[in-house]
């Protein structure tokens, strides 16, 4: 099964927490803070590996998260920091933001990375939080919750060449002969309903991969017959061959080439400057034979190279597979990459106030991280923060907004009693 779209959740793993401890000395009731810090989450990764091909196993799994980081301990040991859950995608892979829809990663070769969920980072422990006036920091922080989102991951075939056709032209009969791949072939329209790959060797250990994508018509580029589902995976190839049924049987030759291409061009203009050979297939047929003189010289006087074979003999395919190689070698190896959102460092508002009855709404990124940071049972923890939301100017905010010591206050997944 081919599956080139898939919708997964990813979470960063949370930072360790850090700890409260203190040194014990010989004859020192007390010693000083020695809390060490939480370690790092795991950042949920993608990797492109090249033996992939498919999203497959995304229809599979579809939630990732990574483990969280070991808390700190006493003595002043760090917490461990977790490894990276890394995830293999095939190259090709366009990484989309679910609720945007922005392009966040274009994955194209062997070994690109894009992290899709940062993990936190530790909390510090108490040893951090030493100053002239807390000599004994009795807190520590916890650690930042990992990034979570859902992302979307869509497949953009790279193939150096594209078998483009109507339906029956004899693309996958085609493939068959020239590359160890073994793509599904009958006498019935749309037979192959996904890409299928194959490498074909030219000797001297140069190769190329040719893709063999599912038939055209009329009014694909408006989605017909999962025209766009098609057109979108002929977008990064280097090269179409264009296969045409000669016997004529089903529709003139003439007037499929230029029906094809006519579907190119609505869809992208960039997809009729791509450089086309013409495979003249089906030339085993009587009715192919008649027809090739006029194909030929139509095609020819229009620019097109005309290379006549066939599928069922095997006739031609040297020659079809050197004019391939002799072309390729022209073409720079560019791939057409995805635009991808390049994140500023946007001015984030700091928080926002939102009264909703009687109830004060506190959000805002990092206000949230800041709670979600603090062990809410300690009071010099609290204490610290509450100082933090003076410093940021929440205090002001909430009074300008009428609050009243007594009033609910909701931050994140918590809920607190304002008092002055
Ligand atoms: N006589 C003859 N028949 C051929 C030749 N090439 C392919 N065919 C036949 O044409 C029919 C369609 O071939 P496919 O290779 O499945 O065609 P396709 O272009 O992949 O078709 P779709 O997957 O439906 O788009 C099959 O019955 C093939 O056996 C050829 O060179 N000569
Ligand atoms: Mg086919």
């Amino acid at each position: 099964m081919f599956i080139d779209r898939a919708k997964i959740y990813v979470k960063g793993g949370d930072g360790g927490n850090g700890v409260v401890a203190f040194r014990r000395e010989k004859y020192v009731p007390r010693g000083g803070p020695s809390g060490g810090d939480g370690g790092k989450g795991a950042d949920v990764v993608l990797v492109v590996d090249s033996s992939l091909s498919t999203l497959i196993d995304f229809k599979y799994k579809v939630h990732y998260k990574g483990k969280r980081g070991e808390h700190g301990q006493g003595s002043n040991r760090f917490g461990r920091s977790a490894e990276d859950l890394v995830i293999k995608v095939p190259p090709g892979t366009v990484v989309k933001d679910a609720e945007s829809g922005e392009i966040l990663a274009d994955l194209v070769e062997d070994g690109d990375r894009f992290v899709a969920a940062k993990g936190g980072r530790g909390g510090r422990g108490n040893a951090r939080f030493v100053s002239s006036v807390h000599r004994a920091p009795d807190f520590a922080e916890k650690g930042e919750p990992g990034e979570e989102r859902w992302i979307i991951l869509e497949l953009k075939l790279i193939a150096d060449v594209g078998l483009i056709g109507f339906p029956n032209a004899g693309k996958s009969t085609l493939l068959s002969r020239m590359t160890a791949a073994r793509p599904k072939i009958a006498d019935y329209p749309f037979t192959t309903l996904s890409p299928n790959l194959g490498v074909v060797e030219t000797g001297h250990g140069s190769s190329f991969v040719l893709a063999d994508i599912p038939g055209l018509i009329e009014g694909a580029h408006e989605g017909q017959g999962l025209g766009h589902e098609f057109l979108r995976h002929i977008e990064r190839t280097r090269l179409l061959v264009h296969v045409l049924d000669m016997s004529g049987l089903e529709r003139d030759p003439l007037e499929a080439f230029f029906a094809i291409n006519d579907e190119l061009v609505k869809y992208s203009d960039k997809l009729l400057d791509k450089p086309q050979i013409v495979a003249a297939n089906k030339m085993d047929l009587p009715e192919a034979r008649e027809n090739y003189p006029r194909v030929k010289e139509t095609l020819e006087s229009a620019g097109y190279d005309v290379i006549p074979v066939s599928g069922a003999t095997g006739e031609g395919m040297k020659e079809l597979k050197n004019r391939i190689s002799e072309a390729l070698s022209k073409i720079p190896k560019t791939i057409a990459i995805e635009q991808v959102k390049q994140y500023g460092i946007e001015e984030e508002e700091p928080f926002k106030i939102e009264k909703r009855g009687d109830i004060y709404y506190i959000s805002g990124k990092r206000v949230e991280r800041m709670v979600a940071m603090t062990d809410l049972d300690n009071d010099s923890a609290v204490k610290r923060l509450q100082l933090s939301f003076k410093r940021m100017g929440i205090d002001d905010a909430l009074k300008e907004q009428g609050i009243n010591p007594g009033d609910t206050v909701v931050i994140g997944d918590f809920e607190f009693y304002y008092v002055e």
